[in-house]
């Protein structure tokens, strides 16, 4: 083979790299740039275990290619056999002490973590909130605050937030990377985790456990804004008035379809609902989680939701199979969800 082919082999290989790892740095969907006590903790433990593999993978190279080299057949010495060496005691204690202690230096800072993040002596005195993952959306209820969202969560900086988790089918897993570890959510025990962020800003949350159809589309946010926006926050919230009449006429007949074909599954106040709680839907970054938080992108969700998320709970939804809801329909209730803001303090405000 010609040098120069080899030398372009080797180039693009690399050009693919860079471009392939290059898409993986999003800075608020990543565990490598931790913004909050748990995400940093356990990258210390990824930092750790990480150097020990670079040592054990270095000390093994180099052993690997010392032998090659000194082992390898000679010009002259092909029928040569080495000496044959049978057991030795020394060298069976070195190589089962070393993985011993490397095995330790990694498993005692990650079970002290484990136990740390496990931690639930504040719970009492905290914000708790119960978290129901569902396919393929989340919803946040306030247990003390008396308020209910969905989709984004707002908590508070540099304050421990204690989540109770159970799913209402089957089993998900809450996963926010820049601000703490998995935890598995299951449809009859509650498991517990705290997070807390260290920064105000948008963090991306995912379902990490495969969960069906449209399990890659089960995002969230979490919104870390400072404690007087969040005390404000949760004061708009419990004051949330779903029957104030909105100001355009579109968005008034907008009203009235919704209490019509939607209010069965959503709520628009601090009352549980089947579906997403709405009351905040205006101020939502995303609709259903993953599509931009246009008008276009709402409309076309409530005349298709199939298209967007498939196997999504609004399939079941009535209006969906008969001629009440047409682009019309939809462009007015579209008016009429994108004007309840009941807040000042969004996801565009804490970024
Ligand atoms: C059968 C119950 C049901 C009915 C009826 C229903 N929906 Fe839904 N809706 C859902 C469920 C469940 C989801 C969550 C889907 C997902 O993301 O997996 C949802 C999601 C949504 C979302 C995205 C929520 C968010 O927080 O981003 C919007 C907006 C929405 N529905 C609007 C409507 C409108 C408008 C109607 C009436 C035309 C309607 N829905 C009727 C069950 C329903
Ligand atoms: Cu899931």
């Amino acid at each position: 083979m010609k040098e120069w082919m080899g030398k372009i082999r080797t180039l693009s290989l690399f050009s693919l790299m860079v471009l392939v790892l290059s898409a993986c740095g999003k800075d608020n969907l990543t565990a490598l740039m931790p913004k909050g006590y748990g995400a940093e903790e356990s990258f210390k433990v990824i930092i750790i275990s990480t150097l020990v593999m670079i040592v054990v993978f270095l000390i093994v190279m180099i052993i690997y290619v010392y032998v090659i080299m000194k082992f390898r057949q000679k010009k002259g010495e092909e029928n040569k056999i080495p000496k044959q060496v049978e057991g030795s005691k020394t060298l069976e204690i070195v190589w089962t002490t070393i993985p011993i202690l490397l095995l330790l230096i990694i498993a005692v800072p990650t079970i002290a973590v484990t136990y740390d993040l496990a931690d639930e002596s504040k719970k009492e005195d905290s914000i708790n909130i119960n978290v129901t993952g569902s396919q393929f959306w989340w919803h946040f209820e306030y247990a003390e605050e008396q308020i209910q969202t969905s989709q984004d969560l707002y908590i508070p900086v540099g304050e421990k937030v204690y989540l109770n988790m159970l799913s209402s089918d089957v089993i998900h897993s809450f996963w926010v990377p820049a601000l703490s570890g998995k935890m598995d959510v299951n449809p009859d025990n509650e498991n517990t985790m705290y997070i807390e962020a260290n920064e105000e800003g948008v963090y991306w949350g995912k379902c990490a456990e495969f969960c069906g159809d449209s399990h890659s589309l089960m995002d969230f946010k979490i919104v870390a804004v400072s404690q007087d926006e969040y005390d404000q926050w949760v004061e708009d919230m419990q004051n949330v008035d779903p029957e104030a009449t909105p100001e355009s006429t579109t968005a008034q007949e907008g009203k009235a379809l919704f209490e019509q074909s939607c209010l069965s599954c959503h709520a628009l106040d601090n009352t549980p609902s089947v579906g997403p709680n709405l009351s905040n839907f205006g101020d939502r970054s995303m609709v259903a989680g993953v599509l931009e938080h246009t008008k276009e992108e709402l409309v076309g969700w409530i005349l298709d939701p199939a298209e967007k998320k498939p196997g999504n709970g609004m399939l079941e939804a009535p209006y969906l199979n008969e001629d009440t809801i047409g682009e019309e329909e939809a462009e007015k209730i579209a008016d009429y969800l994108m004007q309840l803001k009941p807040s000042e303090i969004t996801p565009e405000s804490a970024k």
